[in-house]
Parts: structure tokens; sequence; C-alpha cells
């Protein structure tokens, strides 16, 4: 739901808040209990305990503070947050009378029941204005490269400026920096205030090399008395483009070749891939007994002479310009012989993938966690895995013989009543990552990163087991648990419970999703598979995630999918993000996989057995369809923001079917503010990554 965010904030969740206060024991010196009026009949686990600012959680023995005789200490669940479990499941009432018990402890902020905690108050300061002129603008502004040799990949300018000519009355206190932003399209403030009267700075932060970029600068003043700030309007703007080298070129000819006088071409380069700067490339050709041939151009192509026919030769491209060379991969060649059951790529109602893999088939520095229920080995997956971690906190539910341990691997989720396993982070792992190798199938974004977060055993997670894995993906620090060292520029959340009804603020769930957001991290959720209201499906009812409905080969809403809600007041639908393939084996008789999506699994029935790949539907993987989307999009431009992802993927959404229900419902709606916002049943449409990739690569221009 989420990306509405004026609507959260107001109509819809007011009505849920108020419903939450009802059950609030709130008053100023107690911790708030928190406790979701929809699982008042459910048991309760454990609680989550947000201790205050400064409170010390553990002590010197390492035992966890503010303990009742009823519960057994938990774990560091980040951000200032600690699970707590009873000897056994407590119903409400009983779970709340301990609760309350602890609520009078002043070292603890926020109580939550039911795997729930913690609140987090974010108070904004509010500059005072007025009773003081602004200065007069700063003049003279010059924006200019400012690349060096020793960290040449990245980008890296100063600005430099004279100062206000006129005060008015005020004394300098710093100056403001704003940076031209391409999606919003208008200068935003990139550097709130400098504290500082010097009149240079060099920029490093969220710059691409190659790209173009403008800044302006506004002087701040404050009044003798300190009371009183003012902020000059900005300069008249400059544009610089930072340098590095080239990106390495892309073969578009055959990388083996055995002609005496073959063409050689490359993809053409963007400012960006050239580093921002005029290329020169030399194609070589050298065959195995060194023997070797070149030419050059400044174009796309160049044709290499003196060969002998009878030898085979390797031939790559070189790149190069005033800041280094960049030399081309070696040419993959072979297709994925599965790729013929992956309609969901190129199909009418496909992603578009082909078209997107022109330009990136995604960076390895690019990882995507998959918060699930681990990973099984795969040789369509094994090298695109990175360290990952198992948050399972009970080692009943966990079944690898203990609680929380660094090895991922899924042990399997089949039920006592004889279910079989799911190996359902196996299948959602290699819809974004299946490797691009010549065996099986091929992910969305085959060479990105999977970063496996075990979270779900047979009886699915907890939440407070699901909030930690989270957060240790996005890099917060856990105690007692491994340092992340790749943390994830994506999170997917494959996981919909109809049991939750709200997403509180202060959830431990929507505080991971708030700390993902400032680190620019995307979160993407799966809408529900309920047939209903996605707003009743947590967690993707949180706020600030992607929220990410299903359609089938037909381009309408998949039988199962959730949908967004009418919200009357506001004239929108809420609910349902966006939607992208997720099966529907009912509109695909006779389809490629039955209209499913195929995938990477293993055969094992309750344990783990032999790869093998399989098919499946549900949100649950068009969820992270999507979040191999968004991967690629990073892939190209790191610095990308969380809302500008958003921006583009909403912008770039393709039509559902005209016949669909998806298509009849769906609204464009003016803010007050003036800006419209497209909503629909299914969100504003399927993703689309050729022309979500290509956006992004038109920021580079
Ligand atoms: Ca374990
Ligand atoms: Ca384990
Ligand atoms: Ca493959």
């Amino acid at each position: 739901m989420k990306r509405l965010h004026w609507a959260t904030s107001s109509a819809l969740t007011l009505a849920l808040v108020v419903a939450g206060l009802a059950l609030n024991f709130t008053t100023s010196a107690r911790a708030e209990i928190l406790s979701d009026s929809a699982a008042k009949n459910k048991p309760v686990v454990g609680l989550v305990l947000k201790y205050k600012e400064g409170v010390l959680a553990e002590d010197f023995l390492g035992n966890q503070v503010a303990l009742t005789p009823e519960l057994k200490q938990g774990e560091d669940l980040g951000l200032g947050m600690y699970s707590a479990n009873f000897e056994k499941q407590l119903d409400e009432n009983a779970a709340r009378k301990i609760a309350e018990t602890l609520a009078t402890d002043a070292r603890i902020e926020t109580i939550y029941l039911n795997h729930y905690l913690t609140s987090a108050n974010f108070k904004s300061v509010n500059p005072i204005l007025g009773n003081l002129k602004a200065s007069s603008a700063p003049t003279g502004l010059k924006a200019i490269d400012a690349w060096q040799e020793s960290q040449p990949a990245n980008a890296r300018v100063m600005i430099s400026w004279n100062a206000p000519t006129n005060l008015n009355g005020g004394k300098l206190w710093g100056y403001r920096i704003w940076k031209f932003d391409h999606v919003a399209n208008k200068f935003t403030v990139i550097v709130s205030n400098t504290f500082s009267t010097n009149r240079q700075l060099v920029i490093t932060k969220n710059l691409v090399p190659g790209a173009t970029v403008s800044f302006k600068v506004s002087a701040i003043t404050r009044s003798s008395n300190l009371k009183y700030m003012a902020v000059s309007s900005p300069s008249v703007s400059s544009r610089v483009t930072a340098t590095s080298p080239p990106q390495p070129p892309v073969l578009q000819s055959a990388g083996t070749i055995t002609s005496a006088a073959p063409v050689v071409a490359w993809a053409i380069q963007d400012k960006v891939a050239r580093g921002g700067l005029t290329v020169n490339y030399v194609a070589t050709a050298t065959a195995s007994d060194s023997s070797s041939a070149s030419c050059s151009s400044a174009g796309n192509s160049c044709v290499l002479s003196g060969l002998e026919a009878t030898k085979e030769y390797t031939v790559q491209v070189t790149a190069t310009n005033a800041r280094g060379s960049a030399i081309s991969a070696v040419v993959q060649q072979e297709l994925d012989p599965m790729i013929s059951l992956q309609w969901y790529l190129d199909s009418e109602y496909g992603v578009n993938a082909t078209e997107a893999w022109k330009i990136t088939k995604g960076s390895p520095s690019i990882v995507v966690a998959v918060v699930d229920t681990g990973i099984t080995d795969h040789p369509d997956l094994d090298d695109n895995v990175v360290q990952g971690f198992d948050f399972i906190s009970s080692s009943i539910q966990a079944r690898d013989g203990n609680g929380r341990d660094a090895d991922p691997s899924d042990p399997g989720d089949y039920q006592t009543n004889g279910q079989n396993s799911s190996w359902h982070g196996t299948h959602v792992a290699g819809i974004i990552a299946a490797e691009s190798n010549s065996i099986g199938i091929v992910g969305i974004a085959p060479r990105v990163k999977i970063q496996p977060v075990r979270v779900l055993g047979p009886n699915g997670g907890t939440e407070a087991d699901i909030a930690a894995g989270m957060n240790w993906a996005i890099g917060v620090k856990i105690s007692g648990v491994i340092t992340n060292a790749t943390p994830a520029k994506v999170v997917n959340l494959s996981i919909g419970s109809s049991d939750f009804s709200t997403c509180y603020s202060d959830s431990p769930v929507q505080l991971a999703i708030d700390e993902a957001k400032r680190r620019d991290v995307t979160l993407v959720t799966a809408a529900g598979n309920d047939d209903q209201e996605a707003t009743a499906s947590f967690p993707g009812n949180c706020s600030g995630n992607i929220t990410i409905g299903a359609t089938g080969i037909q381009g309408d809403r998949s039988y199962f999918s959730n949908y967004s809600a009418y919200n009357y007041y506001y004239d929108v639908y809420i609910g349902v993000d966006i939607s992208a393939p997720g099966g529907d084996d009912r509109a695909g008789i006779g389809a490629p996989a039955g209209g499913q999506i195929w995938s990477t699994l293993n055969d094992g029935t309750r344990s783990p057995g032999n790869p093998t790949y399989g098919k499946a539907e549900g949100t649950s993987m068009s969820s992270p369809i999507a979040a191999g989307v968004v991967a690629l999009m990073y892939s190209i431009r790191p610095t990308l923001t969380d809302d500008q992802v958003w921006a583009i993927l909403s912008k770039t959404a393709k039509p559902f079917a005209p016949t669909s229900e998806c298509t009849d419902k769906l609204i464009e709606t003016t803010l007050n503010n003036g800006t419209k916002v497209m909503t629909g049943l299914c969100g504003v449409g399927i993703i689309d990554a050729g022309a979500a990739v290509k956006a992004v690569q038109d920021l580079n221009k």
C-alpha cells in the first residue's frame, strides 16, 4: 500500500489507529502497549520490547534487562528492539497483564504483543523563520569536475561561489546546497546547512560518473540574538559532468571468429557509459598462438584485417578515454533451454525482460535479500548466492537443531499432516537471479546476487524473526549476529498473512521498512493470495514498501490475487501499488508452464533431495519479479533513491488487458497539492522491466 503516504497518514490509517487507541493503556509515565485488535483471539508467543534511547538493554553479563519471571530472554532485533518469550503461548488478557507490569519500568518505551512491539517518535525540528530578512542570493556559482586519480571510478565535483553582497542585517551562518533531481524534475536540497562560511564544497555522494548535474546555492543567515534564521533565494545554477573511465563495452558481434576480415561491432555507449568523455575503441582478435590483429574506431564498429581463416580468434574491445580504459567481457552466447517456459519474461503481458537485458543483466554488486524459507543448493543459483543468515529463533521450528545461525539452508517446511516441503525460498530466488548459464532457466536479473535470509519454517515466521531478518539484510547491526558484509539494495518479502489486519506505524516490521527507506533500500512485498482487499494482508499493508499484485498470461488479475480497496474520501484505490506476472492456472490452460511461474526447486518431499525446476503461482511469485526489475534499475544507477524507483516503475508500467477489471478501475486523482496520481484495483499497471531500465538509463544522459 503504501506509496500514497499522504493517505496512510490520514484517512486510512486513521480508522485503524482509532481502533487501536481503544486498546492502549498509555499514560505519560508508562510504556505504551500495542496489540493488533484483529489478532486478539490469537495466542501471544511473547513480547517485543523497545527500550528507550540511551538505555543499555543488556547488562554486563549479556542478560536482557527489565524482564519479569514469566519471560525468557529473547534476542536483539536491531533498532533498539528485543524479543522476550513466554514459556508457553498465552491469551491476550494474560499476556497483557504481564505487559502492564513491565510498562511501569522507566527503561521501556513500548511493548508489542503478539510477537510485536515498539514505538519511535520522529520529531522534526522546524527552523524558526521570520523577523529577519533573507540575504541576497550568492553569485558566481561554478561547478567543476574534481576527478581524482586515486579513486578513478568515483564521481567527484567541486562547487564554489561568491558570498551574498547584502546580508540585510543578518549574520552569515552557512549555505544551503540544491541539486537538480531528474525524476522530481526540480531542484531539491542535498545539504540543508553547511554551517560554515566556506564558499566551496566537494560533493561525492549520489553522483553518477558521466552524468551531468546542476547545482544552486542559497545563503543562510541568522539574527544577532541567534533566534531567527533566513534562507536566501538560490543562486543561478551551474552544470557539470563528473568524469570517470568508461564502462566495459558490450560486444554485439561474435566473441569467437574464424574468418579473415570480420566486422567487430559493440553497443553504442551513452554518456554515462563513456564516463562523460570522448571514447576511442580498439578491437583485438587473439589466436591461441598469440598472433593477433586489431582495428580502432570512435564509433561502434571496425573491420579487422590480416587474420588467417583457418585459426580461431577471441575478440575483445577496449574503450579508452582521458581517465582510463575498460575491456569488454567474454560474450555469453548460449541460451538457457527452459526459457520457452518462462512466458512472464517476454510474452504480451510479460515484463519485457529482453529489452532490459540489452542494457543490463544486473550488476554483481547489487544484492537482493530473499526473506523467506532459506535456500537449497542449485547449479542455477549457487554462483549468485552471497552469505545470508538464519533468524528462526525457535530450534523446534527451525529443524536445524538450533536457533539463530549463519547457515540459511532450507531443511524443509513439510507439515506433519503430510504436506510436502515447499522450497518456497528457492523458487523465489530463482525468479530473481537464476544464472544466465545455458542450463535451466534465467532470472529477471541473472547477474545480481541473492542473500537468503531464513525466517519462515513449517508454521510460518514470527514478526520478531521477520523484522530481525529485514534489519540484518539492510545492514543494521544486531548483537550476537555476524555483520552483513553485503547489505541488500532490494528486500523481497513474499509473505502475506491475513491474520493481521493492521500494520502499526511502530510495529517491528514497519520500523524495519522505515529504516530501509532511510537507507534507500527498496522493500517489495506480496499483496497476498486471499482474493480480498490487500489492505488486510500483512506486511503488504505496511507503509513505504511497494506491494505487488499478480496477473496471469492474459494480462488480467490472477483469480487469487488480493486487490486494492477503494477509498471514497480521497478517491483512490489503496492496497496494491503495481502488478507483475504471478501466474493463473485457470487462465493459462495450454500455455507454457500452464500459465504459472517456472523456477528453481528441489525434488525432496521432506528434506532436500536433488535440484530441479517446477511451477508455482501466487503473489509470492509476482513480488520477486518486481524485486528483480528493481535490482536491474539499481544495477545501472546505484544512487537511485527508493522514491525515484517508485516514480519510474509507476510511470513506465504497461497496461492490463483492455477487458480486465484492472483496466476498468484505473482512476486519476488530483491531490490537494495539485499532483496527479493514478491508482487502480490492481495498481497502476504491469511492471515493464524494459521501459523501467530504459528510463533509468535516460537519467544518465
Ligand atoms: Ca538454526
Ligand atoms: Ca540454519
Ligand atoms: Ca540458467
